[in-house]
């Protein structure tokens, strides 16, 4: 399978010439960092020769073009996942033994490039490859931040946030291509002159700082195609390194502005998705990388096509998201100033050519940017903003005659601010949601007037996540035992996984399968012994929350369940309890306070559990520190239960759901997001279902009605757990520490709706389907069962086939095959 050149001996002796030349050394002086660095070379020379290969077969066939724009994405180590895509990973693992080395502990070398903070910017990687794997003509378009989302440090149970120099020792698998550098200008102001031969008005962007956008280049390698997409990440450089001009004329010191704008522009990645905090920084850098990236797909479509209005034939730009909504003024900036097209034409075009993908419905994650720091900054984009606002508020005029309460909730521009979602929609011709009840709420709710007046639009692309990485590749036992039992066809055709459930009474089957998992559980013990020095029993269950700590997720009901858990252990020393293990890892933005303190607040109940010898090590309690791509792998691997417990109607999908089904882990969970279409994959009775419906969480909404402090007052187990947030259980005696936790669920004295979560609504129903999972793991066939049934049914979260509803509905791209 592997291409002719890649043979053993001769990677063999890549590696070592790739040591010497790099590094002046021979193979048994090198450190692991370069024996990474070294075969990451070798591997990228076998990359890059497909990566030709595709490029010349992309000039031939002339495909149409996504370009997938996102502010993240969210990589994930690409040494692994490269070989898995390349069908060399058991030969390299080989090859580096015969080297004496261990190809795993090579992997671990390299720094996980963590461009996204959660969901979002990992649902953009596993597209990507998809994309390639599928054939499909495909560029990410991103930033190549200099600081990746912090590695997270957890100290005296709090979290501490690291700068991720992730560039530090050099990424191998990056390529600058300086040759497609592009100016990207900011702030001066518009000149309008009179052009007497077009009788137009020309517009002139004048007294502008600007910076030069450097793209690198990162392969994508699909599986076992010989295609290599690119991910295109832009880097900042000052124009000139030194403005002499500038100097000279004693602007010295707007030379060295100039200069700190290409410096800042990329420096950090915002850890803040989800939630739109309006600084300028955040709009330059959506502007940066959108400006650059536009240009240089219509420099590109130019080069061999002669007429623009042709370009929504041949591109589509999907915006990750509102971030890059920017796309499009920028493209009808570039179609009517440089190109001088009139408007109707561009604006055909435009609208044409953009794609909005909605991820969540939480109301603070709307971007709304101010008109003076909009209109300062983006002097010309903001007129042309300016202009669509006047036609669509024409447009809602005409089709609601006299409705002014229309024109107030749909207008781009409305109170001061830009509206980028209604932009978003209003420029482009599709707009989705990422999970069925999602998207039913967005039609419904959150954008039904949009709806309403564009119902054509509107359309659902249920998430889905790479079988390559979260099976091939971060379980490798389940993976090459599916393969021996139905053979290879689910790494490109994941519904295969349905030949599974001719073994789910199958007890050998079932045994080999447990095993499997026993054998992951093993390893991740072993990870949380040598990362957090705790030592948990792989005999447990092993139920696991990893995700962005936010309150919606609830990861507080999850420590709250715990701690009412601890209890009844305590309360009855004698009940028959399993052994539990409680995993979670999450980070929380750097500003997010209540958040970090439910991180300090689940490290201090781990701390009371789990050094209290009279529970006999009955219930484990873990923080997994600096939870990543890379430590996700192990962890889906060996979960036995997967929390996605979000007060239904606030996860937009999830894709972690996902990545547990198809590790074998039932889900626990509420009727939210992606949850919904899982339970309809697997049968209610595979898993474990309770809480509050998104409707009835609306309605509460819509209607109030929820009084926390009913369940407070009439439940003694819920008082109890809250009164120890309150009286020192946990804090030493503090009373203080969380009290901010208990006023949150209880509004004693706090300024929003107590208990905005649904917590204690959703708390007793949560214990109730927790005891419904001990007594189900407890029928160690039945659970067998049940596990095996989770991975049979997942075929449908490939994101190989989110990716071709993308092409079959929205994107309209040609299928590639590379020809020997
Ligand atoms: C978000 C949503 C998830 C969704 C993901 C990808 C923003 O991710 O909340 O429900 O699955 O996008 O569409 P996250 O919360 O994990 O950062």
């Amino acid at each position: 399978m592997l291409d002719s050149h890649f043979k053993k001996e001769e990677f063999k002796k890549a590696v070592k010439e790739n040591v010497k030349m790099l590094y002046r050394k021979t193979i048994d002086e090198a450190t692991q960092q370069q024996i990474f660095q070294a075969v990451s070379l070798a591997v990228k020379d076998v990359i890059i020769d497909n990566w030709l290969a595709t490029q010349k077969q992309y000039e031939k066939d002339d495909p149409k073009i996504v370009y997938y724009l996102s502010m993240e994405f969210l990589m994930g180590r690409a040494l692994g996942n490269n070989l898995i895509n390349l069908t060399a990973y058991k030969e390299v693992k080989e090859a580096l033994d015969e080297l004496g080395f261990d190809l795993n502990v090579i992997e671990d070398q390299e720094p996980d490039p963590a461009l996204g903070n959660g969901g979002l910017g990992r649902l953009a990687a596993c597209f990507l490859d998809s994309l390639a794997t599928l054939g499909y003509c495909a560029y990410g378009c991103g930033i190549r931040y200099h600081y990746g989302l912090f590695k997270q440090k957890i100290e005296d149970g709090y979290q501490i946030e690291v700068p991720d120099n992730w560039l530090k020792d050099g990424y191998p698998f990056e390529l600058r291509r300086p040759e497609y550098a592009k100016e990207v200008k900011f702030g001066g102001y518009v000149r309008v002159e009179y052009d007497a031969a077009t009788g137009r008005n020309r517009f002139i962007q004048e007294g502008y700082q600007s910076v030069m956008a450097i793209p690198y280049d990162m392969p994508i390698v699909g599986y076992n195609n010989k295609i290599v997409n690119t991910l295109r990440i832009w880097d900042a450089e000052p124009i000139t390194d030194f403005r002499l001009d500038l100097f000279d004329k004693g602007e010295y010191h707007k030379a060295v502005e100039q200069e700190n704008l290409a410096k800042n522009i990329v420096e950090v990645l915002y850890p803040n998705d989800n939630h739109y905090a309006g600084k300028e920084l955040r709009l330059k850098q959506q502007y940066f990388f959108i400006s650059a990236s536009i240009q240089e797909a219509i420099a590109k479509f130019k080069k061999n096509h002669d007429d623009l209005h042709d370009l929504p034939k041949k591109v589509t730009f999907q915006l990750n998201d509102t971030h890059p909504t920017m796309t499009v003024a920028e493209l009808m900036r570039i179609l009517l100033d440089e190109e001088g097209m009139e408007w109707e034409e561009a604006w055909e075009i435009t609208t044409h050519t953009c794609a909005y993908t909605n991820h969540t419905i939480m109301a603070e994650a709307l971007e709304k940017w101010p008109i003076e720091l909009f209109s300062k900054l983006l002097p010309r984009v903001y007129q042309i903003i300016e202009e669509i606002n006047r036609r669509f508020i024409l447009e809602i005029q005409n089709k609601y005659p006299g409705n002014q309460e229309k024109i107030q909730k749909m207008a781009i521009i409305y109170d001061g601010q830009v509206k980028m979602a209604h932009l978003a929609i209003a420029g482009g011709y599709s707009v989705n949601g990422v999970a069925r009840l999602h998207t039913e709420i967005l039609e419904k709710q959150e954008l039904k007037d949009f709806y309403e007046m564009y119902p054509e639009k509107f359309n659902n692309k249920t998430n889905g996540i790479t079988q390559r990485r979260f099976l091939m590749h971060a379980n490798p036992l389940l993976a090459d035992w599916i393969t021996d039992h139905i053979g290879d066809g689910w790494i490109t055709n994941l519904p295969e996984l349905a030949k599974l459930k001719v073994y789910a009474d199958d007890k050998k089957a079932l045994q080999e399968f447990m095993n499997i998992k026993y054998q992951n559980k093993v390893r991740l013990a072993k990870y949380i012994q040598e990362h957090n020095g705790i030592e948990v029993n792989p005999h447990s269950i092993f139920d696991v929350q990893v995700k962005r700590l936010h309150e919606y997720k609830r990861q507080l009901m999850n420590i709250l369940h715990v701690m009412y858990l601890y209890n009844e252990i305590k309360a009855h020393p004698e009940m028959d309890f399993y052994p539990r293990t409680f995993i979670f890892g999450a980070k929380a933005a750097a500003g997010y306070r209540r958040a970090k303190l439910t991180i300090k607040l689940i490290n201090s109940v781990a701390d009371v559990i789990n050094n209290d010898a009279s529970i006999n090590g009955k219930l484990k309690v873990v923080f997994i520190e600096n939870y990543r791509v890379s430590n996700a792998e192990l962890i889906f691997a060996a979960a036995d239960v997967s929390e996605q417990i979000s007060t239904a109607s606030k996860e937009a999908s999830g894709t972690g759901n996902m990545k547990f089904m198809l590790n074998g882990a039932p889900t626990l969970g509420t009727m939210d997001g992606a949850n919904v279409e899982i339970v309809e994959e697997v049968g209610a009775e595979n898993a474990f279902i309770f809480g509050l419906t998104a409707d009835q969480v609306i309605n509460y909404e819509n209607n109030g009605g929820y009084d926390p402090m009913q369940y407070f007052n009439n439940d003694p187990d819920i008082r109890n757990v809250l009164m120890q947030l309150i009286n020192g259980t946990y804090s030493n005696g503090d009373f203080n520490m969380f009290h901010e936790i208990y006023d949150s669920l209880l509004n004693t004295n706090c300024s929003d709706r107590a208990d905005t979560y649904f917590i204690l609504a959703d708390f007793k129903s949560y214990a109730e389907a927790q005891k419904r999972v001990e007594a189900a793991y407890r029928d160690s066939e039945g659970w067998a069962k049940m596990a095996l049934l989770n991975t049979a049914c997942a075929g449908k979260f490939s994101s190989d086939r989110t990716i071709q509803q993308y092409v079959d509905e929205i994107w309209h791209l040609d299928k590639v095959t590379i020809e020997d």
